[in-house]
């Protein structure tokens, strides 16, 4: 990207600590606009001794066809348990060009798929969710992330955009709608923001900064 900007959210959030109980919490956030991009949103987290979480979301401008790019990487005691990448439609279904590029993804056969949450219907059917069983398989994770994103930022060289009060662009910001408001129908998020920093807290910083609409 030659255009990006840098986006002041929140000066207070860009890097979060606090010790509680002897327990270290650390969240870095970085935020970026484009073209094409409304956000885009890149997180580290560090929780406690083994809790570690890399979370990025490109959320699109609305006037622009293009889906919204996520994956959320959960280390658990030094092992990913939760890996996650996708390219999520914001209409019915993604644009058809971008559908035949990601079948023809290099998807390598991971060993355990996990099975996605009631709310996962926000994802696409090209959406990839594991646990790593090896550093093979993390090292294979981070090679696909790297193909979803380059699939992505080919398809933004190609994309058309519409006015901002247009019929699509009202209807592409009603699917980033939902697929915000059922991101935050995800428990484990909210119930390990809760444990370490309380219940308005991680209810801010849900609404706020990681699912804004
Ligand atoms: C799961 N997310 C999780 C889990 C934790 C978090 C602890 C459980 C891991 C496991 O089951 O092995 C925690 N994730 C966080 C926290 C942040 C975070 C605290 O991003 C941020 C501070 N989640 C996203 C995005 C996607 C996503 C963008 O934020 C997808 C693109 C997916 N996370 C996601 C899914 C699960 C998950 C689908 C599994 C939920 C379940 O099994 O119920």
């Amino acid at each position: 990207m030659t255009d990006l900007e840098i986006l002041n959210i929140d000066s207070k959030s860009s890097k979060i600590y606090r010790n509680l109980n002897n327990e270290e919490l650390l969240i870095i956030n970085e935020f970026f606009r484009a073209k094409g991009f409304r956000k885009i949103h890149l997180e580290v987290a560090m929780l406690g001794k083994s809790l570690q979480i890399l979370h990025c979301v490109f959320f699109p401008d609305p006037c622009y066809e293009l889906p919204i790019f996520g994956t959320d990487l959960v280390v658990n005691s030094n092992n990913i348990s939760a890996a996650i990448v996708d390219l999520s439609p914001v209409g019915k279904h993604l644009p058809d060009s971008l559908i035949s590029q990601m079948r023809s993804l290099q998807v390598p056969k991971f060993n355990e798929h996990r099975k996605l949450p009631e709310w996962g219907f926000i994802f696409s059917p090209y959406v990839c969710f594991i646990r790593p069983v090896d550093f093979l398989e993390e090292k294979l994770f981070l090679k696909l992330i790297d193909q979803y994103l380059s699939l992505l930022l080919s398809f933004l060289v190609r994309v058309g955009s519409d006015e901002i009060n247009s019929l699509d662009t009202m209807d592409r910001l009603n699917y980033q709608k939902r697929y915000c408001s059922n991101q935050k129908r995800n428990d484990k998020t909210r119930g390990i923001l809760t444990k370490f920093f309380g219940a308005s807290w991680a209810d801010e910083y849900i609404n706020k900064i990681l699912f804004d609409c």
